[in-house]
């Protein structure tokens, strides 16, 4: 069957109302270039954000137990779907099964943690200067917030921002990448059954918004949303971080990664040949977290690419919905077209291409991984090209490692593998690595939902999932109440009237 054919047998159990996929846009399944349909861009954002700022004015009144409440169900209805919404990710991004299913139990994990978290909203007091005061801190509502997502982590990125959100009483507003705007109205199906059992919701507390650039500009402009949250490249969060920033409003990014992982002589190898495949392979080098960098202590540096070579030679590339294929397609032509131009200028810049790197005979757009040896961190490899190619190079001291891992535009996730105590915290100290994440005798990538996601420099520097991401959502208040019957000032100023 193509990948179409069963993307709308799909929808259609989801409930996926077949008008809205019966419009202009084309969605293309990267497994085979069929076309599930075509999507109209929504026409009145307008609409959409009166709609969202109507919702925030009753919803910020619901306590926020009861706002987990329909997180909790949310996760209830996305278990019940999980092999469907799964099967979608797979059909639509091109992600082999079983990260079609574990990009779903990221939703659901996420679920559970915003459950807890709707009952430890937890604010501060603090002691008064003055006699009778009391000071407190208080986290509240925000507003809509609009999510901006990739088609990487089509579903995932947007319930580790709708589950916080809704549990800190916001509106959300979703506008998916336009390479995976299926995925997001099946995941909108799943919602919508979550809030029919909720009951009294307010209408428009979700809404997804089908659209290009231009949809998310307009919107990031639009001073009813307090918040965006964006996730993609570095060129587009910086596009989308201006438009917000010239109307102070807030920004989350979740930007551009170029991440690497250091080898050092005393490492297990083994484990670091899992590490390697996994990170730098799978999801066809399309995660924002993928492995793009091996700096490998030049002592055991042939013989681990030798070993990695023989790796990804016998990696199965194809289909992504067949047993025992781990590599799938890129998402589109542009981004293979970008692969075999980074290859290119790699090999200009001084490069050898140990192994792939070729395209595979087949429709839609598959490409063999990727290793390169570099001489240096040329230009090509401060770019973080979005498809599966692992630069290698080599180091003789760790300092001289660490400093290579930090001296690119990015900074999101790192790693070192090492059995040396001295190393692995050196790397995780002040002077080590500078990423939003730091691993040790662990890849890059597949980070759990309860740590905060994100990363500094051009990776934006924002914070989702875990830990107290939470705060970005919420309206930080410091709150004074003198119940004394005098009015002394702070600061032990006089001013008698
Ligand atoms: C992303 O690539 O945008 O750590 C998100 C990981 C996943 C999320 C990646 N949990 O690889």
């Amino acid at each position: 069957m193509t990948a179409a054919n069963e993307a709308k047998a799909i929808l259609q159990r989801l409930g996926v109302a077949e008008a809205a996929w019966g419009g202009v846009m084309p969605t293309r399944s990267p497994i085979d270039g069929s076309s599930a349909g075509t999507l109209v861009a929504t026409a009145d954002l307008d609409a959409v954000v009166a709609r969202s700022a109507r919702a925030f004015h009753a919803w910020k009144r619901v306590p926020a137990p009861r706002r987990g409440e329909l997180v909790r169900l949310l996760g209830e209805e996305l278990r019940a779907s999980k092999d469907d919404l799964a099967r979608l990710v797979t059909l639509e991004a091109g992600k082999i099964v079983s990260e079609g299913l574990g990009e779903v139990q990221e939703m659901i994990d996420v679920c559970d943690f915003a459950v807890g978290l709707s009952r430890q909203l937890y604010g501060l007091t603090l002691p008064s200067e003055r006699p009778g005061h009391h000071m407190r801190e208080t986290w509240q509502p925000l507003g809509p917030v609009l999510v901006i997502s990739a088609f990487n982590f089509p579903v995932a990125v947007w319930a580790w921002n709708a589950s916080l959100a809704l549990v800190c009483g916001d509106p959300v507003i979703w506008k998916p990448s336009e390479k995976t705007p299926l995925t997001a109205l099946a995941t909108q199906a799943v919602l919508d059954r979550a809030l029919a059992r909720f009951g009294d919701a307010p209408e428009g507390l979700s809404q997804v918004v089908i659209g290009g650039h231009d949809t998310g500009q307009t919107l990031a402009a639009d001073v009813r949303i307090p918040l965006v949250s964006a996730t993609g490249s570095t060129r587009m969060g910086r596009a989308v971080a201006q438009t917000v920033a010239a109307r102070l409003g807030r920004s989350l990014l979740e930007l551009g990664g170029n991440n690497a992982m250091i080898v050092a002589p005393s490492a297990d190898l083994d484990m670091a040949v899992r590490a390697v495949a996994f990170s730098a392979v799978g999801t066809c080098g399309q995660r924002c977290t993928s492995l793009r960098r091996l700096l490998v202590h030049d002592s055991i540096a042939d013989g681990l690419i030798e070993r990695l070579a023989k790796a990804y030679a016998t990696q199965p590339v194809g289909d992504p919905r067949e047993d025992g294929v781990l590599v799938g397609p890129l998402i589109d032509e542009a981004s293979a077209q970008g692969f075999e131009t980074a290859l290119r200028q790699a090999v200009e810049q001084g490069g050898e291409i140990v192994v792939g790197g070729d395209r595979v005979d087949r429709d839609g757009c598959y490409v063999r991984p990727a290793i390169v040896r570099m001489p240096a961190q040329t230009a090509v490899v401060e770019h973080e090209t979005f498809a599966p190619i692992l630069y290698v190079m080599t180091w003789s001291d760790f300092d001289e490692a660490v400093a290579m891992q930090n001296a690119v535009p990015q900074g999101l996730s790192s790693c070192v593998f090492t059995d040396s105590v001295r190393e692995a915290e050196a790397f995780l100290s002040a002077w080590g690595s500078d990423c939003g994440i730091a691993n040790v005798n662990i890849g890059p990538s597949g980070a759990e939902i309860g740590g905060a996601f994100g990363g500094e420099k051009d990776t934006g520097g924002g914070r989702e999932s875990g830990s107290d991401a939470w705060k970005a959502y919420m309206r930080r208040q410091t709150q004074t109440v003198n119940f004394s019957s005098d009015l002394p000032l702070a600061q032990g100023v006089k001013f008698d009237v």
